[in-house]
């Protein structure tokens, strides 16, 4: 049910060319550009969709493309279908060569059954071109020995310049068209963009995406220590990110809140200081970063939520106890330490350290960045640690705002 008639098309329009399109001379007037000539920019980028290993749109088959004027011969035809001078149907046909050399593509884009030219502007509803019934305009891509028996579509085309003079042959100087393509009627999409001799840009219809790296989940400002939120993120766009705000997102004293912090700052920004008033209390803290690019796109970016505490309470480590009082190490070189911890805010770390006397003055580390809910931690005592009879360990707990809490066990470990 697919037709594969391209190739033949394609071939039977080389054959042809360089001389005019003689099958569309009788019914109007038509150019067909032949090989373009060295210097040529032309560019077809298409994406398929594909959901899954078996749903794609079967023109593209779940792949992406991209062809430029080096990748194998281009050609141009340009029809006036409606007979008033001035072009209203255009097709770019790609010939692979080289890596390429099994690939044809065919781009078809018509405004002849919509009563206008090939002029700057949005299509909707787009149909088969080749068919499209009146009021529809036309877009039909296919290659690749795939084509659509219906379609239906929407194309946006951004450049389209035509050198005119001799009527016989209307000559394409430029032109731009951007598609979606839902060949017989799927959900799936094949979009692309074609451009030929122009500096202008499709239309950005694509979001900015952000990503907010500071602050993390679960991090606590200090508000008695800390004087900024330190807010840092990632914004990348299609054609670039022309702006960033930030909100910032909370509960103080039992009401929520939603204060703009900062808009209009550059798209190549990608950090900012929240200044934060002394004593500030704020929980479900988030930071939202909004990034937008020229069309007006707008993307956004929330953090992990955090905590602004006035947190002057260390941690508390009591109990450090030893599953033994001798360590030999010839036998058993294992202790497991225990303690307890706690913090108004809650602990996030531990540290811990083994001194050969209970002045620490030489400490040994033994772990850091232990969880704050583990309260036990299995040692193996290794060789470097001095033999001694007055040993004692260190817990260092560590809350959120960066206070810390310590207590000793020990002062009569044995390690031999
Ligand atoms: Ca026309
Ligand atoms: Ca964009
Ligand atoms: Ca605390």
């Amino acid at each position: 049910m697919k037709r594969i008639g391209l190739i033949l098309i394609l071939f039977g329009l080389t054959s042809l060319l360089p001389t005019v399109f003689s099958p569309a001379t009788k019914t109007a007037q038509a150019a067909a550009q032949g090989t373009l000539p060295p210097g040529t920019q032309i560019e077809l980028v298409m994406t398929s969709d594909q959901v899954g290993d078996r749903d794609r749109d079967y023109i593209g088959a779940g792949q992406s493309y991209k062809y430029t004027f080096a990748d194998g011969k281009w050609f141009i035809t340009v029809l006036d279908l409606n007979r008033d001078g001035k072009p209203d149907f255009i097709t770019f046909y790609y010939l692979g060569e080289g890596q390429f050399k099994s690939d044809f593509w065919g781009v078809d884009v018509g405004t002849n059954k919509i009563g206008k030219n090939l002029e700057v502007g949005v299509y909707e509803n787009a149909r088969r071109a080749a068919f499209a019934p009146d009021g529809n305009p036309g877009l039909d891509v296919g290659g690749n020995g795939r084509g659509c028996n219906m379609l239906g579509g929407r194309f946006t085309i951004f450049d389209s310049k035509f050198d005119l003079r001799d009527p016989q042959k209307p000559v394409c100087l430029s032109f731009g068209v951007s598609f979606t393509q839902f060949c017989e009627f799927s959900p799936l999409a094949l979009r692309g963009t074609l451009r030929y001799n122009t500096s202008v840009l499709p239309p950005d219809e694509e979001n900015p995406k952000v990503s907010v790296t500071s602050p993390r989940a679960g991090q606590v400002i200090n508000s008695k220590t800390d004087t900024k939120i330190d807010v840092a993120w990632t914004s990348l766009d299609n054609q670039g990110v022309a702006s960033h705000s930030l909100t910032y997102n909370g509960i103080r004293k039992d009401t929520p809140f939603s204060t703009s912090v900062v808009s209009g700052l550059p798209g190549t920004v990608q950090s900012f200081s929240i200044s934060v008033p002394k004593d500030d209390a704020v929980t479900n803290a988030t930071i939202t970063v909004a990034a937008k690019d020229n069309a007006g796109n707008t993307g956004t970016g929330v953090s992990g939520s955090f905590t602004v505490a006035a947190d002057g309470e260390s941690p508390k480590v009591s109990n450090v106890i030893f599953s033994k009082k001798k360590v030999d190490r010839k036998k058993d070189p294992t202790i497991e330490i225990a303690w307890r911890s706690e913090d108004n805010l809650g602990v996030i770390g531990h540290t811990l350290f083994f001194s050969p006397t209970l002045t620490f003055s030489t400490p040994t580390l033994i772990t850091t960045g232990l969880p704050g809910t583990t309260r036990v931690f299995k040692w193996t005592v290794p060789n470097e640690v001095p033999k001694t009879k007055t040993g004692a360990i260190k817990v260092v707990a560590l809350d959120g705002a960066g206070n810390t809490g310590e207590a000793v066990g020990g002062g009569n470990l044995t390690i031999k």
